[in-house]
């Protein structure tokens, strides 16, 4: 029996100088450890298990005192960390029907040979440093833990980040610095900030990250860059991370020097094959492939008049041996619409596209579906596709980098909005035809991408993080809210919102009721300030779709194939996307499904211009006309962005004042920001519907601060 004992010198840093926001959550720093232990023994020889010992051994006493192996348990009160089979050597009156699945835990307190222990038990060695943190998290918000018996299973076996870096070293859609896996085309010599980033992936459960933009360099997998990639793999294994990466389709052309890339040519699919094996060779644990294909320009199948399947399968199959997961994103779409045809329509894409091939995938495939038809705007509707394809396994795609959602400099708190998601019924219990067609009750996203509705093998979750080199990890210092939110609902998606931000604020800026509090508050109004201020009922962000997705663009979404219109003109706004007169996509829903959204009565107003085309003299259920709700929703949220700076400013001396700083900053920042969002949106609107506010605070002269001249003329 391998047993790694650490003894503890309890030494408790109180409020730390100098917060950088480099450790997030992990700063155990306001730890009451009195009653606790000060030995911890890790049994066994795994890694993954040292690993979690050093990090609480570490996080308890500051510098462990003495380190040593030890023949058997010492008789002293010491927190024991191992997985089943080593524990139960030890236990072994420990019910075995308790364990969990998967990366599962279980926390129990025993009492044995006259001392007492706290056992921190994994069916794997992910489950025990899964529950190490579960636990270090307990203490570090003043849980009482004396007495312990938690058993956790996570949601989904596909629990991902993405990072979209370049191997020249930038990031598609990061706001916070340049790579921490490349530079200049190669991996970086120095990657101790990916183990860092291991680290705090692993204290949410995190399981796997795909470390290179979806928009792939054929190289990722050249010859000479795979042992690149092991020293990435090397610095994530301690903490249980897998190595994933995205391809591009055309790599046996480019990288292989093929002829082709046709995914039902033996030639490509011999090439697939030796990459897959050469990798593994190197990195027997790596996790798999990320695919985009056939989409905003990138090469795929459609080349060859081959499907996503066709496509998906060549690689899955190269993957299957080794134990690897084809993660094929259905974010496929035409970008060259017509916008002058009222029937075409980017949401039914996704759909159209894979639920035809349902069922055509080989197991260890994943169709990856963002979670809205469009494209990670502020408001969507769920996606009806993953309501559609009962015979394949999916996972659902969010954006923590919030690229149309302020992009770290606005405070936007994302799991409300997840949540809502996540939550929502697609009602597919009944509908289904087909093998699976015996489910019935609820069938939530969250349950379908477990895998649970349809029995799926695989399922799960995959963020785009777009971390960077900046020390905090994301710019905004409240915005590490959302890496951790995403965490916490990817493990379990039943947690609300609420518990997320509690748990968060306290692990981040510690326990004062006070701060807990407020910061509470801010990120909970936070996503609803944003839309307020930006994007109405439904329509889209109204940012600029054609640059950087920042900042007010209300026409931009216009008049080009991108699909992403509002078609807001003088008379009014909307998409109409019923089956009635429409583009038809409410059809792809479930009937019942189809019932909330196809007529005007029972469309909610949140999602009514999504669904709907309409005047802006429309009157929604909220009793207010569509314009007169653009111009109070803007004004409100511009004010409301102003007081997240007055509530910040009452934690004022009760946290460090580094990032009390930084984060006032950015929140006065937000709340002038917010002024010229809703200045030039109720302009444009005021501009081209000529309708007055009632409360006469759009004027007529203020148009783009411009004089009066050329003004719309008044109708009311
Ligand atoms: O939202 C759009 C982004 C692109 C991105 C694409 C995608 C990586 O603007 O930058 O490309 O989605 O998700 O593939």
């Amino acid at each position: 029996m391998a047993l790694l004992c650490l003894a503890l010198l309890v030494a408790i840093c109180p409020m730390c100088a100098g917060e950088t926001g480099a450790e997030g959550w992990l700063r155990h720093n306001d730890l009451k450890t009195g009653s606790l232990p000060t030995l911890v023994a890790a049994v066994g020889s795994s890694n993954v298990v040292r690993t979690a010992a050093n990090e609480l051994a570490h996080a308890l006493g500051n510098r462990p005192k003495a380190e040593g192996v030890a023949a058997q348990l010492p008789a002293k009160d010491a927190f024991v960390l191992g997985t089943w089979k080593d524990i139960l050597a030890l236990f072994p009156d420990l019910p075995a029907a308790r364990l969990p699945a998967g990366d599962g835990f279980w926390l129990r307190t025993v009492r044995s040979h006259g001392a007492k222990y706290w056992l921190v038990i994994g069916r794997t060695d992910r489950g025990v440093l899964y529950g190490t943190f579960s636990l270090l998290a307990r203490i570090a918000q003043q849980k009482d833990v004396t007495t312990l018996e938690d058993v956790q299973t996570p949601s989904a076996p596909i629990r991902w980040v993405s990072e979209w870096d370049n191997l020249d070293g930038s990031i598609e859609r990061g706001y916070a610095g340049r790579s921490i896996f490349f530079d200049n085309g190669a991996v970086r010599t120095d990657l101790t900030r990916v183990a860092q980033y291991g680290r705090l992936l692993a204290s949410i459960e995190i399981n796997g990250c795909a470390i290179n933009n979806v928009n792939a360099s054929p190289r990722i997998v050249a010859p000479e860059f795979i042992p690149q990639l092991a020293r990435i793999a090397d610095a994530f294994r301690p903490w249980g991370i897998k190595l994933a990466v995205s391809v591009d389709m055309s790599s046996p052309m480019v990288v292989g020097g093929l002829k082709t890339f046709d995914p039902l040519d033996p030639q490509v699919a011999a090439w697939w094959q030796r990459t897959a094996d050469e990798i593994y060779k190197q990195i027997p644990d790596f996790g798999g492939f990320v695919v985009k294909a056939d989409s905003e320009d990138r090469s795929g199948p459609s080349q060859y008049g081959r499907t996503a399947s066709d496509a998906a399968n060549v690689i899955a199959r190269a993957l299957k041996p080794h134990h690897g997961i084809l993660m094929y994103r259905a974010f496929v779409y035409n970008h060259h619409l017509d916008w002058r045809d009222m029937k075409a329509d980017r949401a039914r894409a996704a759909y159209d596209y894979f639920h035809p091939l349902d069922g055509k995938f080989e197991d260890n495939v994943v169709i990856q579906i963002k979670y809205g038809p469009i494209d990670f705007q502020v408001r969507e509707p769920a996606s009806p596709l993953f309501g559609a394809m009962p015979n394949t396994s999916q996972a659902i795609e969010l954006q923590v980098t919030q690229e149309y959602t302020g992009q770290q400099r606005h405070l936007v708190f994302l799991a409300p909005m997840w949540k809502e998601i996540l939550d929502f019924d697609e009602h597919v219990g009944t509908a289904v035809v087909g093998r699976r067609s015996s489910v019935v009750g609820k069938t939530p996203v969250k349950d379908i991408v477990s895998g649970k509705v349809w029995h799926q093998p695989l399922g799960g979750f995959n963020a785009v993080v777009n971390v960077g080199l900046d020390e905090n990890w994301l710019a905004h210092p409240l915005a590490m809210a959302n890496l951790y939110g995403y965490g916490r609902l990817a493990w379990n998606p039943n947690l609300s919102a609420e518990v997320i931000s509690e748990e968060w604020a306290r692990l981040t800026f510690g326990n004062n009721p006070q701060v807990v509090l407020t910061i509470s508050k801010m990120l909970l109004s936070s996503w609803h300030i944003y839309e307020s201020y930006t994007g109405p009922l439904g329509a889209g962000t109204l940012t600029d779709i054609l640059g950087d997705h920042y900042g007010p663009g209300v026409e931009s979404s216009e008049r080009n194939g991108w699909g992403q219109w509002h078609r807001a003109d003088e008379h009014g706004m909307g998409m109409d996307r019923t089956v009635a007169t429409g583009t038809g996509f409410i059809g792809q829903y479930s009937p019942e499904v189809q019932k909330k959204y196809e007529t005007l009565a029972a469309c909610p107003d949140e999602l009514l211009l999504f669904m709907h085309h309409v005047p802006y003299t429309y009157v929604l259920h909220s009793g207010k006309t569509v314009i007169q709700h653009i111009y109070d929703s803007h004004y409100d949220g511009a004010e409301q962005a102003a007081e997240l700076v007055t509530q910040w400013q009452s934690v004022k001396g009760q946290i460090d004042d580094e990032r009390y700083e930084d984060v006032l900053k950015r929140l006065r920042y937000q709340a002038g920001h917010a002024i010229v969002w809703r200045d030039a949106v109720v302009n444009w609107f005021f501009k081209t519907s000529g309708i007055r506010d009632e409360k006469g605070r759009v004027q007529a002269g203020s148009v783009w601060g411009q004089p009066a001249l050329g003004c719309p003329v008044e109708r009311s």
